[in-house]
């Protein structure tokens, strides 16, 4: 004989998590700040190779600006605070700055 089997309705929540919008850090050109010195500090802040490190130079050099890496908000904001900040110490107006990612 068949059973009656009786389901209980289930209500699934599901929530939706976004993940949270990356951030690019940009390096900004001047006329300053010698090439040697803005290669030293990718490689020390964003652990790049000397490679990495001169291209994204050279780019932002020929360019005006250059991405360099994106993180999450905080750390792409300290990384840009650290490497203008790595700068200023040594007198020259070397900048990064963030974006959010589109
Ligand atoms: N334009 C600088 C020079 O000729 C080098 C430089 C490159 C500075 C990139 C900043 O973001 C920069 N000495």
């Amino acid at each position: 004989m068949a059973k009656n089997i009786i389901t209980k309705p289930r209500t699934e929540v599901r929530l939706k998590v976004e993940r949270p919008r990356l951030h690019k850090v940009i390096l900004v050109n001047d006329d300053y700040t010698p090439r040697e010195f803005v290669v030293q500090v990718l490689k020390a802040e964003f652990r790049m190779t000397e490679d990495q490190a001169y291209r994204v130079m050279m780019t932002a050099h020929q360019r005006g600006v250059c991405v360099v890496a994106v993180f999450e908000k905080d750390v792409a904001e300290t990384k840009a605070t650290r490497g203008t900040e790595a700068g200023r110490a040594k007198g020259y107006p070397l900048l990064f700055t963030t974006e959010p990612e589109e």
